[in-house]
């Protein structure tokens, strides 16, 4: 019997200490990290340097945390503009370890590690992982995809360190993903949310169940609140959420523990700020803006204040789990995922939302984007469960209609919803696509 891990209450591994620092010494640690990591980028990262300069500022002004907010932002651009390995601040043969990030267009952005970059990042995925209540005797299968993706590796190292058996299958083979599920006796699973509702979909066509499976851990992408229910009465677990990003380590930036009632951000080594999108002004504890993270602890690429886009808000009160690290509620979309369609901002995540509203279809959909005649309209594809498909024509139409004004209520949008038969949406192993843009073709 395993006596370090509760389903039900706190989870506790040595390397949590961290989680439940009192406040006060948690800030000085923070700051002490601050100047370090400050004046490290200041002297080995020319454009971080140039930008501190242009401010007229120097390491030295970081007397205190609140002085953070002095400091230049870091934007995905900047990795872009000093492809590939620009804004490193350790020479090669101190790095041990690249990964890439591909985004939406062209050249990839490169992250990289030392070796205390890498201790690191297992050490706030074994965090990251013990609060979702995971320990030693749990078999972890990592179906995050292995390469430059940081989901495989991070997810992998972490799990190990934390004493967890894991299996190192990576995304894909669905059929295979499944026979080692129920053989190999998994209690844990790791994978984007989208890739679990696939293999949910896939056990229940193959007629078998989750075996010994009791948590799963997802992330990588927006998945609502419907998506958890689904995901979690399905497969008869509980479905914790883990965030992270490559330009500040990968996963393990913030996890939602048992309470699961936001996500503690590991804030020792990731100092969180919520900035209004559009000034970049700094917004208090409970209100909603961009989520802007600063490495504190990393050596190879220090990240001051970068602009992550993810749109959140910071959570201050006690949580019950202990943990003092602050929370930031689930990430439901980016500043950069919205698109205007007859001059209502629209969020897939709301759509996603509406839909699961509606009984009938899945949670598989695609929203498709056209512009006819120098007009913005959009589409949403949605997938009927097979008992429904069936059913007869005018039962479809409710639906199609249903739908429809669950979109509308939600966006105040009425948009077109197209009903496609089960199966025929593209299902992905990794980040679902939702949006087809079909506008500029
Ligand atoms: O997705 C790292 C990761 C791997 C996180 C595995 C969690 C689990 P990137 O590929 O660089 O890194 O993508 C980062 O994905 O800025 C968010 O927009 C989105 N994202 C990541 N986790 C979540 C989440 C990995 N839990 C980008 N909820 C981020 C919502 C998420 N969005």
């Amino acid at each position: 019997m395993n006596t370090q891990r509760s389903d039900a209450g706190v989870a506790f591994h040595p390397a949590s200490a961290p989680d439940f620092l009192p406040r006060r010494e948690l800030a000085k640690l923070q700051l002490e990290r601050l100047q370090k990591v400050v004046r490290r980028a200041y002297e080995k990262v020319p454009l971080f340097r140039q930008r501190m300069e242009a401010r007229g500022l120097r390491p030295d002004a970081v007397k205190g945390l609140p002085d953070l907010a002095r400091l230049p932002f870091t934007v995905k651009a900047d990795l872009r503009d000093t492809y590939p390995f620009g804004l490193f601040a350790s020479s090669m043969d101190e790095v041990v370890r690249l990964h890439a990030s591909s985004g939406t267009t062209g050249k990839p952005i490169v992250v990289a590690y030392t070796a205390a970059d890498l201790q690191v990042w297992t050490s706030v995925m074994v965090r990251a992982l013990a609060a979702a209540g995971l320990g030693k005797g749990d078999v972890l299968q990592n179906a995050y995809g292995y390469g430059l993706f940081t989901g495989g590796l991070g997810a992998h190292y972490g799990g190990e360190a934390l004493g967890a058996t894991v299996i190192p299958i990576s995304g894909g083979n669905t059929e295979r993903q499944l026979m080692v599920l129920q053989d190999f006796g998994v209690t844990a699973i790791c994978c984007t949310p989208s890739y679990m509702i696939h293999l949910i979909e896939r056990a229940r066509d193959a007629k078998i169940g989750f075996g010994k499976l009791r948590v799963g851990v997802f992330g990588a992408e927006p998945w609502s609140d419907g998506m958890r229910e689904y995901i979690q009465a399905e497969a008869g677990i509980r479905a914790h959420d883990i965030y992270g990003l490559s330009e500040i380590i990968g996963p393990g930036v913030g996890v939602e523990c048992v309470h699961r009632d936001g996500l503690h951000v590991f804030e020792d080594h990731f100092y969180p700020e919520i900035v209004d999108p559009e000034t970049g002004e700094v917004l208090p504890d409970g209100v909603e803006g961009e989520l802007v993270l600063t490495t504190l602890s990393k050596e190879a690429m220090p990240m001051i204040r970068y602009r992550t886009r993810d749109i959140t808000a910071l959570q201050a009160e006690p949580c019950p789990c202990g943990r003092t690290l602050r929370r930031i509620r689930r990430i439901g979309r980016r500043s950069d995922d919205m698109f205007i369609i007859r001059g209502v901002n629209v969020f897939p995540s709301q759509v996603e939302t509406a839909l699961l509203q509606v009984e009938g279809t899945l949670p598989h959909y695609q929203i498709v984007l056209t512009r006819e005649k120098g007009l913005d309209e959009m589409e949403v594809q949605v997938e009927v469960t097979a008992g429904f498909f069936s059913d007869e024509i005018r039962g479809l139409q409710a639906l199609q209609h249903e739908l429809e004004t669950a979109v509308d209520h939600v966006i105040g949008l009425r948009v077109k919803v197209t009903l496609v038969a089960p199966k025929t949406l593209a299902r992905s192993e990794g980040k679902a696509k939702r949006v087809v843009d079909q506008r500029n073709i």
